[in-house]
């Protein structure tokens, strides 16, 4: 099927409820928003999202967007939550108990669905879809692990991504960009920068301030990297402003939504991701990234960077020269391996980011060919909705 196949002609239009309970940050709502929306234009179903911190939803959705999806506050489900066809709890969250009380089979209890947290870690493939059986009640939990493999439960990947993206390059990017004022000095590298507090900043505006190449116009959301920035510039950088420091321009904008975010990627030559949306995200932007996952005590984290180094450096590439010619051939697969272990702190930055930059437009071809294998593959949201139609 080709990545930008319209979706399957209309099924029967499911109710699903959605549970969110956010760790922290934006992913666990960016994730269950951007679900919900799809499972919604593009497979017809009726979503609610119970979510305790609604105010995240308001921060990222695009203005207008699917007003199918009704966005309720947690607290409200003991006393609101009425069985539907399928309840879907989202990255382990404990749901309320008078919810729960609703899944015990004697009740007629909606389809009860666990979606997992992203990994590209090979167990995940073993877990997908197998069930759990509460003793307390016989209730049983479904388990959806979202993946890289085919075997997996996918990608988050809309209908039309690619050719929204096109879109976008060849006629509203000037515009955008000089709204938004980020556009750049003409010949400059834009670099989008999302990323957490552990990643080393600091070094990497040194770097890149001191790069021969070529200027770098440094793009950097509200909230990131205050104090790496402030440190480096002497003064804090609101929104809307930049500072310059030799070869480098930090320009810090403010935190955009969903599809504001996604433009700032598509018109980026690098873009810094992290956690788990924004990682997928930068997949689709056809851009080279560097991907800094959660920090997890016991470097846990690392762990899940391997995994998913292994899978895109190793694996082969569909529309690419042989596997051989990317496994280990040439400087491609070393120097993104080198540079995404040296930004979460498993190798030195200093001496990565330089090679790294200069071979950046030799790399694309890499992280265009990684793109494509896992766009010929259905997407999660479709996947998700077939399961729930064979069990319901
Ligand atoms: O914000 P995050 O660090 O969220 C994390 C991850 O989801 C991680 O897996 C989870 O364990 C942890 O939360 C609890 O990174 P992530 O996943 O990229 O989510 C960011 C969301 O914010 C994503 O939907 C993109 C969106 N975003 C915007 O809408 N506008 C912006 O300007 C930016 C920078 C991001």
């Amino acid at each position: 099927m080709s990545p930008e196949a319209a979706p399957e002609p209309r099924q029967r239009s499911l109710g699903i409820d959605i549970f969110c309970r956010v760790v922290d940050n934006f992913g666990d709502a960016g994730v269950c928003w951007r679900l919900a929306a799809q499972l919604a234009r593009e497979h017809g179903a009726r979503l609610t999202l119970w979510i305790d911190r609604p105010e995240i939803i308001a921060l990222i959705a695009a203005p207008g967007a699917d007003t199918r999806v009704a966005v309720r506050h947690w607290d409200d489900a003991a006393g609101n939550y009425a069985p539907r066809d399928v309840l879907l709890a989202t990255f382990g969250c404990e749901l309320p108990e008078q919810v729960r009380a609703r899944l015990a089979p004697r009740r007629k209890p909606p389809l009860w669905i666990n979606l997992e947290y992203l990994s590209a870690e090979p167990w995940i493939d073993g877990c997908h879809l197998l069930p759990s059986i509460k003793p307390a009640d016989q209730a049983v939990e479904w388990f959806f692990y979202p993946g890289f493999s085919a075997a997996s439960g996918g990608l988050l990947r809309e209908a039309g991504i690619d050719s929204e993206r096109a879109r976008f390059l060849d006629q509203q990017a000037g515009p955008w960009l000089r709204a938004q004022a980020l556009d750049s000095a003409p010949g400059a590298l834009r670099i989008s920068l999302f990323c957490y507090p552990q990643a080393p900043t600091g070094e990497l505006l040194a770097e890149l301030a001191g790069n021969s190449h070529r200027p770098v116009h440094l793009l950097l959301p509200a909230g990131v990297a205050e104090a790496a920035t402030s440190a480096f510039l002497g003064h804090e950088l609101a929104p809307g402003q930049r500072a310059s420091v030799g070869a480098l321009t930090i320009a810090r904008h403010a935190f955009l939504d969903q599809a504001g975010y996604d433009r700032l990627l598509w018109s980026c030559d690098l873009n810094f991701v992290r956690g788990e949306d924004s990682w997928v995200r930068a997949h689709w932007a056809d851009r080279p990234f560097v991907w800094q996952p959660y920090p997890q005590s016991g470097d846990t984290h690392l762990l899940k960077l391997e995994a998913f180094l292994a899978r895109m450096l190793a694996e082969p590439q569909s529309g690419a020269p042989p596997a051989g010619a990317l496994r280990g051939a040439g400087p491609g697969a070393p120097l993104i391996r080198a540079m995404m272990l040296a930004w979460s702190g498993a190798a030195p930055l200093t001496g990565t980011i330089g090679p790294f930059l200069a071979a950046l437009p030799g790399l694309a071809p890499l992280y265009s060919s990684w793109r494509l294998t896992l766009a010929q593959r259905r997407d999660l949201a479709a996947k998700l909705y077939e399961f729930m139609l064979t069990k319901i």
